[in-house]
């Protein structure tokens, strides 16, 4: 056990050894409800979670306590998605009882790590977007901010991935089956949200216009409720998931008296809303039913948060704004702004002038993509079918901003075209982007080079309309699980270096570069590598029967699968290899292992065939006794959070190889980096600050800048000039396309070789020569253990500013303008 995760000391009553141990019976005894000897184990893992939750709910409770009757400044966090993975570890890290839970385990007959290793995460993400949401969570309740994270229980997480016959093939998530320990099911905390319908005008007694929304469906949300602790310290966050249930009395009465199975079917229909998550990952996905989840949520929050502040702690509502801070992450949520205009206009009778104002200043938007395809924009027919007041509301927003801009601009039809909520280019559309900016006091990008993208492409118009309204906050993570709970041998290693304390101050990570020059510091960082090698190659011998070197170089890519992130430029450089080895050149190159995972949208053809692509080129290299060993290819299926915490630490190489200008951040470039793991990567997203901040050589960096990118597309970009130029390229697409990784099948993965050739929009073929080149220089460099150590030293002292703390810390400073709050326990 490393000395960092010996947290308080046994003294302590409730969190001593002995305390945890009759804890754990008694839970066993009095919620398992079954003798030891009997247990499975995942009762043992209950049992123990329950255990772990007791401990967390005694500081939560009081953090709620506290923060009522302080009536503190709150963050309202609204996301569509929290990955937040499995909580058991980080939970004992952060509350500092892992020595004592380990040797009370063990005096039970019971292996911690076992146990551990039992819980099924909750899959409530898809990637990037809904781990960052966990990671802020995790950092809101480190620095003791009063926030509380709003979003969606779906019954049904991100499907799980097998491989088939090499292809993807998706099954349905079930975390909830053996139940959840982490949440509290919360049925008085509960809300009804309309959908269709009509509205209609009235006079109210007053003599006063007003609209009413009659409803063609109701549907009741109920809170279940997921405390989140901070490390080392007594603050909780709240993370409040909705669940969609059919109204009661709705079900068998009413209009529906006499036809039971109409009345099943509109239960069903309700309870449809939080059935699964749409497993699209920055493409958006049209669909009436996602819509009618967003509504869902946000519903719910909002009527939640307008309830807590006028009923709990008598905030009047044009005052709000003084009293918390919303963030929406993406524009997923971004229907938050016309419902709050809905409640504070239609139900609490406030004029339209000052219920936008608190609007307004309430609201920040973060906007996480620049490709056009995952921009939100809903078809007019199905939002105001579904949605008949808010798109009213939404036609008020935009004919009073319009008739602004147009002061501002006269006769410029082309730029209120361009701000306009509502798209009449061809079909009409609400545009969520252009909602959530007018609704917002702050916009910001998740990187530096992003927010330059949004500012000058995609939110031009908008950026020159209120040219202090965005501003940047680059991405970061959250080193207690990253770092301590998924790598506890380096965190070990490092705390005995520098000491404690830099888990929740990274940027003293810097002490360890002084260790860079230590040759016996080199050698320990060298084993800890190494061993977690040793261990994840002996994992993969026994429960997937692959064979790999842990001498080798672990060469990494894990993320979603996107023709933009490139996961096929990768595989163009495993094949360069392959030839050259076939052809008897470079056989003295260092082994290399090469490692993917990720999952494919269900729907994206061209990324399931990626995936294809991979496994079939795994399938003939691995087998082919010429290859000597010296190239080994694994598609580590259904990649997810706790797959994540094992392979980030054992990387060499990380790769993070997008097209310049389209990724909008990247956090799996940093989780690997705070590891150890030197990049190989382009100048995209938050790549671009990580190589600035751990140096030009301790970074391999390759390809066109997101300036080239645009130059060369406005000079009319030709992938067949690349391809003809470069004979080893040719070489290389003349091996697939001869059928040589398909068994002789020509037209499996043509229409991956014709892309590249004729159209080739992620621009591979024109970054091909750089990146093989550069991976020379990697290869090379990996033959210098003791430099490649040095390098590896000075990334992960250099990665501090990646911290989500630093990320939250200037949410908290430059957008929510809130301050800590102590939380005092035992007292
Ligand atoms: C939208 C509408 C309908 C259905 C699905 C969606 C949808 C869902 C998820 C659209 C996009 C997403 C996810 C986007 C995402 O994960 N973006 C990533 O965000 C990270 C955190 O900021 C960045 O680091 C990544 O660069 C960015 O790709």
């Amino acid at each position: 056990m490393p000395d960092i995760l010996k947290g308080q000391t046994a003294s302590q009553n409730p969190s001593s050894t002995q305390a945890i141990k009759a804890a754990f019976k008694k839970t066993m005894h009095d919620f398992i409800g079954k003798p030891m000897m009997t247990a499975t184990p995942e009762d043992l893992y209950k049992a123990l979670a329950y255990t772990v939750r007791s401990l967390l709910l005694e500081r939560y409770i009081r953090s709620v306590e506290t923060y009522l009757r302080k009536d503190v400044r709150t963050v309202a966090y609204f996301s569509a998605e929290f990955l937040i993975g499995p909580q058991l570890a980080g939970n004992m890290l952060n509350l500092g009882i892992m020595p004592q839970v380990e040797q009370a385990m063990e005096e039970l007959g019971l292996d911690l790590s076992t146990l551990i290793d039992i819980e099924v995460e909750p899959g409530l993400g898809n990637g990037g977007l809904g781990r960052l949401a966990a990671c802020y969570l995790d950092s809101l309740a480190t620095l003791r901010i009063p926030a509380i994270g709003y979003g969606l229980r779906y019954e049904h997480g991100m499907f799980e991935q097998r491989i088939e016959n090499g292809w993807q093939v998706e099954y349905s998530d079930n975390w909830l089956h053996f139940g959840n320990p982490w949440e509290l099911y919360r049925p008085e905390v509960t809300y009804s949200v309309k959908f269709g319908g009509f509205t209609e005008g009235y006079r109210d007694s007053r003599g006063s216009y007003r609209v009413r929304w009659k409803p063609g469906m109701k549907v009741k949300g109920i809170a279940y409720d997921i405390p989140v602790i901070g490390y080392q310290v007594s603050n909780c966050v709240l993370l409040r998931l909705w669940q969609a249930e059919a109204t009661e009395g709705f079900d068998f009465q009413d209009f529906n008296r006499g036809d039971f199975y109409g009345a099943v079917e509109q239960k069903v229909m309700a309870e449809n809303i939080t059935k699964v998550l749409y497993p699209n990952d920055n493409t958006m996905a049209g669909k009436r039913l996602r819509l009618q989840q967003q509504y869902f949520m946000v519903s719910c929050s909002i009527q939640d948060l307008l309830h807590n502040h006028l009923v709990k702690m008598k905030v009047k509502l044009t005052e709000l704004h003084n009293h918390m801070a919303a963030q929406l992450n993406d524009t997923h949520p971004s229907l938050a702004i016309p419902e709050m205009m809905r409640l504070l206009v239609d139900h609490h009778h406030i004029p339209w002038e000052p219920a936008w104002d608190v609007t307004r200043q309430t609201f920040a938007y973060t906007n996480h993509t620049i490709l056009p395809e995952a921009l939100e924009k809903w078809p007019l027919p199905m939002f105001s079918e579904l949605l008949p007041r808010h798109i009213e509301i939404i036609y008020e927003i935009n004919r009073r901003f319009l008739d602004e801009v147009r002061i501002h601009y006269p006769m410029d039809t082309e730029r209120v075209a361009a701000l306009s909520l509502i798209d009449e280019s061809d079909q009409k559309y609400v545009r969520m982007a252009n909602l959530a900016c007018v609704g917002s006091h702050k916009i910001n990008g998740v990187s530096r080079l992003h927010t330059r993208l949004l500012e000058n492409i995609v939110l031009r118009k908008c950026h020159e309309y209120w040219p202090d309204k965005i501003i940047n906050i680059t991405n970061g993570v959250t080193p207690r699980r990253w770092i301590a709970v998924s790598n506890p041998r380096l965190t070990e290693l490092v705390t005995e270096a520098i000491g404690d304390g830099w888990l929740k101050d990274m940027e003293r990570l810097h002490e360890l570069e002084s260790f860079a020059d230590d040759a016996a510091f080199r050698e320990k960082w060298h084993r800890a590598k190494k061993e977690h090698k040793n261990k994840i190659a002996n994992l993969a011998r026994k429960n997937f029967n692959w064979i790999v070197d842990p001498d080798s170089m672990f060469d990494v890519q894990v993320k979603r699968i996107h023709e933009y992130k490139r996961q096929h430029l990768n595989c163009l450089h495993i094949i360069t290899l392959y030839w050259r080895l076939k052809n008897g050149i470079d056989t003295d190159m260092a082994p290399r292992t090469f490692i993917f995972g990720g999952k494919a949208a269900p729907g994206y053809f061209m990324a399931k065939l990626i995936i294809k692509f991979i496994t079939s080129i795994a399938k003939v290299i691995n087998s082919d006794p010429e290859i000597k060993n010296k190239i080994k290819v694994i598609f580590r299926p259904n990649y997810n959070v706790k797959i994540g915490q094992l392979v980030y630490p054992l990387a060499d190489l990380s790769e993070q190889i997008s097209l310049a200008g389209m990724e909008a951040s990247g956090t799996g470039n940093m989780k690997f980096a705070m590891n150890g793991a030197l990049t190989i990567g382009t100048l995209d997203g938050a790549n671009v600050e990580i190589r600035e901040k751990v140096g030009e050589d301790n970074f391999f960096n390759f390809g066109m800048t997101a300036q080239q990118v645009l130059d060369l597309k406005n000079r009319g970009y030709n992938p067949y000039d690349f391809y003809n130029r470069n004979d080893e390229l040719k070489n290389v697409i003349a091996l697939i396309e001869s059928g040589h990784f398909s068994h002789g099948d020509t037209s499996l993965f043509k229409p991956l070789t014709d892309e590249l050739k004729f159209n080739d929009q992620y621009m591979l073929l024109a970054d091909y020569e750089s990146y093989v080149k550069c991976q020379e220089q990697v290869g090379q460099a990996y033959g210098n253990r003791d430099e490649w150590t040095k390098k590896s030293i000075i990334t992960a002292a250099r990665m501090g500013h990646f911290s989500s703390d630093r990320s939250i810390s200037e949410y908290a400073k430059d957008i929510w303008q809130v301050e800590p709050v102590d939380i005092k326990i035992g007292g």
